[in-house]
């Protein structure tokens, strides 16, 4: 059989985002060594050539490349204090979702350890990992990044922004900011539909054109955010407060709670009683910082 070459890899965290991440590596042939807390979630792992090791320091003693995929900041934590010793001269990449001071945290503690930190935020679901459409965003360690870009380009589309480890997480959190404001309003439109008897399956496929086609001017808000353009805009905050105000009042009639449009309309209507009605809905932005 011919020797491989491929960069071996260790994976700390079996849970639905580690084991889609091994059996990836293992399908595309990486040498994988997996460890997981609780025992017993290696087996489809092992069967397809995983390497199993039942303590974390046996796992960190292997060569190349640790990957941790654990719950939270708290349990990687957990996982590699005991261990830090071990960490000296090693690359290890987190892709745990952890908040940006977290990840920056974690890189000064690596670094303390003698350990090259890079970190990663998941933009996938876990059946969406080695397949087109998932990406990772990276940011830490360039070394770490640029030493093992092919092996994470078998995982998700990589994309590296920089030497500030909590860059990817303030990318990766700010993307999820806008999904859950785009799922409550779905949630909150769905309820809406249910008023009159159209099931949420037929709103969410309306749904999905209309949001995806207004998604597209994200970039020219993003560009009348940054110029700070609010003069003089096709639709102003009063235009909006007063559609906001109308749905507020059909949301009532339909018996659907306004909670999920309440802040909107909150921060629109401080802007109106502020005297800014006629500036541009994007200077809600302002109301933010
Ligand atoms: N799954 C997803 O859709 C998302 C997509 C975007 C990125 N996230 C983040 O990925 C991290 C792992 O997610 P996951 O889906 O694998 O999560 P779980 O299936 O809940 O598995 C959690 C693993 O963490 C282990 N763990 C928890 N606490 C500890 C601890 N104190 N010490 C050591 N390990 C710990 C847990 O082990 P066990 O409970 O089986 O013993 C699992 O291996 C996560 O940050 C997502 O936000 C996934």
């Amino acid at each position: 059989m011919a020797e491989t070459t491929k960069t071996p890899v260790t994976i700390l965290g079996l849970g639905a985002m580690g084991q889609a991440l091994a059996a990836t590596f293992l399908k595309a042939g990486v040498p994988t060594t997996v460890w997981n807390r609780t025992p017993g979630k290696d087996a489809d792992l092992l069967a397809a050539g995983a390497v199993g090791v039942a303590t974390v320091a046996e796992a960190i003693d292997t060569e190349g490349l640790i990957i941790a995929v654990l719950l939270d900041h708290a349990s990687v934590h957990a996982t590699l204090d005991p261990v830090a010793d071990r960490l000296a001269g090693r690359q290890l990449i987190n892709l745990t979702s952890t908040a940006p001071n977290e990840a920056r945290e974690l890189a000064g503690w690596a670094a303390g350890h003698g350990c090259d930190y890079l970190d990663g935020g998941i933009m996938a679901v876990p059946p969406m990992i080695g397949q087109p459409g998932a990406s990772i965003l990276y940011s830490g360690s360039r070394t770490v990044f640029d030493t093992h870009v092919e092996t994470l380009e078998l995982l998700a589309a990589a994309e590296y922004f920089g030497g500030d480890a909590g860059l990817a997480s303030t990318y990766d959190f700010a993307l999820l900011a806008a999904m859950y404001a785009m799922f409550g309003g779905f949630l909150h439109g769905a309820a809406m539909m249910r008023s009159v008897g159209v099931p949420a399956a037929e709103f969410g496929r309306r749904a999905a054109a209309w949001v995806s086609a207004m998604a597209q001017s994200f970039p020219h808000q993003g560009t009348v955010i940054d110029t700070a353009t609010y003069i003089d805009p096709i639709q102003s905050i009063a235009f909006h407060k007063a559609a906001l105000d109308a749905i507020t009042r059909a949301s009532r009639d339909a018996h659907v709670t306004p909670d999920f449009v309440a802040p909107m309309k909150t921060l629109l209507d401080r802007q109106v009683a502020d005297g800014r009605g006629t500036l541009g809905f994007e200077r809600t932005f302002e109301e933010l910082l």
